[in-house]
């Protein structure tokens, strides 16, 4: 995993790194409610199971985005998983092979983006304004974890703004946007 802060002058494709060189800490993802483990070794799933259990996610499926997996589809696809977004539940994200780039809002509206290959695991809180997008190796594995269905519906901004998961996160974490 590297956070930095994303890059908005550079108008090279998404998938670039977009890299400013300014580095974010693991406790500056936290101050924005984001939490990052590293989960590696034989057991990893065992121990992706005790989180999964501890926080209430009863469903789980494993999504490839990759050409060869998604076929001519995958260019739209990877432009819609970019449009910015919120959930009404957690998003949870466990990387089992290849990598790509998790962008959040700081409290200042300010992008971090945020590298993650095999072994990350995230959690984006409910409400914060994110996007997701593959790397310049088109290639991403990655468990999703679920605790209810409807709630884990994107919802573009700005038609977020007003919603009642989106206050509750802007009035918790300090956010300004
Ligand atoms: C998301 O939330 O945009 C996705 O699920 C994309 C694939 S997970 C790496
Ligand atoms: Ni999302």
């Amino acid at each position: 995993m590297r956070a930095y802060i994303y890059d908005t002058e550079d108008t090279a494709d998404q998938r670039a790194p977009h890299d400013t060189g300014i580095e974010k800490s693991v406790e500056d993802l936290e101050k924005v409610g984001v939490k990052y483990w590293r989960i590696e070794g034989p057991n990893d799933i065992e121990q992706i199971n005790v989180i999964a259990k501890e926080r209430q996610y009863k469903n789980r499926d494993t999504i490839v985005v990759s050409p060869e997996a998604m076929g001519e589809v995958y260019e739209e696809k990877v432009k819609s998983f970019f449009s910015e977004h919120l959930h009404e539940d957690e998003e949870i994200r466990f990387i089992l092979d290849g990598s790509g780039f998790f962008d959040v809002r700081d409290q200042g509206d300010v992008w971090i983006r945020i590298h993650l290959d095999k072994g990350d695991m995230i959690i984006l809180p409910a409400g914060i304004y994110h996007r997701f997008t593959t790397d310049e190796k088109n290639y991403i594995k990655a468990m999703r974890l679920f605790k209810e269905d409807p709630l884990w519906t994107p919802i573009n901004r700005p038609i977020a703004d007003d919603n009642k998961y989106r206050v509750e996160y802007v009035n918790s974490y300090n956010v300004t946007a």
